[in-house]
């Protein structure tokens, strides 16, 4: 039986890692997968999730079974902080699943459940993993234009012109914030648009929020999500704990629905339940209830904001960096949209030549698309990718 399996298409930015790791040069730069560095090139472990763990492993006295959802406390705390007061909480269904990975599964098999002939939109480019996931569940897809490659922003024109198009019961997939892979967003006023568009159409937003908190910080990054939600009857968020408590390998992640009524939600949420029991049965509880303790702790919570703040802070200084030498080295504000780019990734916009030749020539790595991972450059290093850049007539 083993013998008829065949070969699946393998991850390009997981690869890539494993070639940066065989490359023997010592000046080789990473900006491939997405793991916030600092500058010194370490992805460590955040002070409050340091803290609770000690305080966790003082107080736990036991390891049995949470709930099929996870500890509901994990939910309140997530659905503050994703949502705020944006909706009534008796709308709200959540369950703990591992990773934000995990919840973008489930929310794809939630929808298939509910609509199996729907059609899932995604942005043109998206996170692979999305359409991989969605072909795998068996459910039929389909583009809106998103980048703009003249500008590196968002061709919001097309991205109109496309969700226009789309019918009454389909599913259309947006990230929250800090777009994977171009680092391109839309404003509010753009969002109050594409909120008109759904509207119109009746099509049902699944947001997928993987960064709150990289891009313009925790309570703006949460604003388009919390307006998708309460303007529209009905939502499904996938939100990720992995890049804000710095927790990858803890695999935390929540999957909500916002149902029309609150008579609704005891069926979203007995369905969340029952999704997690066919996969995984109960959720991986580590990392949520990290989580839980950092945001339920006013110190913890404060010292969390500030980390997460500095990190932030951080990779917008250098965006600046590298937008202000590139500014210099090329005489032109042609790479004035770096600065403008939120969260850790940008697509520069090189061919896929030019993106070979900064890897052979340079030892710099990014995704085959141009999408730079921020978070991989320091203040030695950003110099020597713009003359990189320059060099390669890019
Ligand atoms: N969605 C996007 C757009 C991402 O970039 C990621 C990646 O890290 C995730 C979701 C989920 O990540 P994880 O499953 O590690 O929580
Ligand atoms: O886009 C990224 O680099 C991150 C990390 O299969 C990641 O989201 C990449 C690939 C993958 C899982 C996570």
């Amino acid at each position: 039986m083993l013998t008829n399996l065949t070969p699946q298409p393998a991850d390009k930015i997981l690869q890539l890692m494993q070639k940066f790791r065989e490359d023997p040069r010592t000046d080789k730069i990473d900006l491939g997968v997405g793991i916030y560095k600092d500058a010194s090139g370490n992805t460590p472990v955040m002070r409050a999730i340091k803290e609770a763990e000690k305080r966790l492993w003082e107080v736990e006295t036991t390891k049995k079974y949470t709930a099929l959802a996870g500890d509901p406390a994990y939910g309140d705390a997530m659905v503050d902080l994703v949502l705020g007061d944006a909706v009534p909480r008796d709308r709200v269904a959540a369950a703990a699943t591992p990773g934000g990975t995990g919840a973008i599964r489930q929310g794809v098999e939630l929808i298939k459940m509910a609509n199996p002939d729907a059609t899932i939109w995604l942005s043109n480019p998206t996170w692979p993993n999305h359409p991989s996931i969605i072909k795998y569940v068996g459910m039929k897809m389909a583009e809106y234009r998103y980048f703009d490659d003249a500008t590196r922003g968002v061709d919001f024109d097309g991205m109109m012109a496309d969700l226009a198009g789309v019918k009454a019961g389909d599913v259309v997939l947006l990230h929250g914030c800090c777009h994977n892979p171009t680092g391109a967003n839309l404003n509010m006023a753009q969002w109050a648009e594409v909120v008109d568009s759904l509207q119109k159409t009746g099509a049902v937003p699944f947001i997928d929020i993987a960064y709150q908190g990289f891009g313009d910080g925790l309570e703006d990054d949460a604003a388009a999500v919390r307006l998708v939600a309460s303007s529209l009857p009905e939502t499904i968020i996938a939100a990720s704990c992995s890049k804000n408590f710095g927790i990858y390998r803890e695999r935390t992640g929540i999957l909500m629905t916002v149902s029309q009524e609150a008579g609704n939600k005891p069926l979203a949420q007995s369905t969340l339940a029952f999704l997690n029991r066919q996969n995984f049965s109960f959720p991986p509880d580590h990392g949520a209830r990290l989580v839980t303790m950092i945001l339920q702790d006013k110190v913890l919570r404060d010292d969390w904001m500030e980390e997460l703040e500095n990190v932030r802070l951080g990779m917008l200084a250098l965006r600046t960096q590298l937008a202000g030498e590139l500014q210099r080295l090329s005489g032109s504000d042609r790479f004035g949209f770096l600065a403008q780019h939120r969260g850790m990734f940008s697509r520069l916009g090189a061919t896929p030549e030019q993106v070979e030749r900064l890897r052979a020539e340079h030892g710099i790595y990014m995704i085959g698309d141009s999408r730079m991972n921020i978070a991989g450059l320091n203040e030695a290093t950003i110099p020597v990718l713009a003359k990189a850049i320059i060099d390669t007539g890019i």
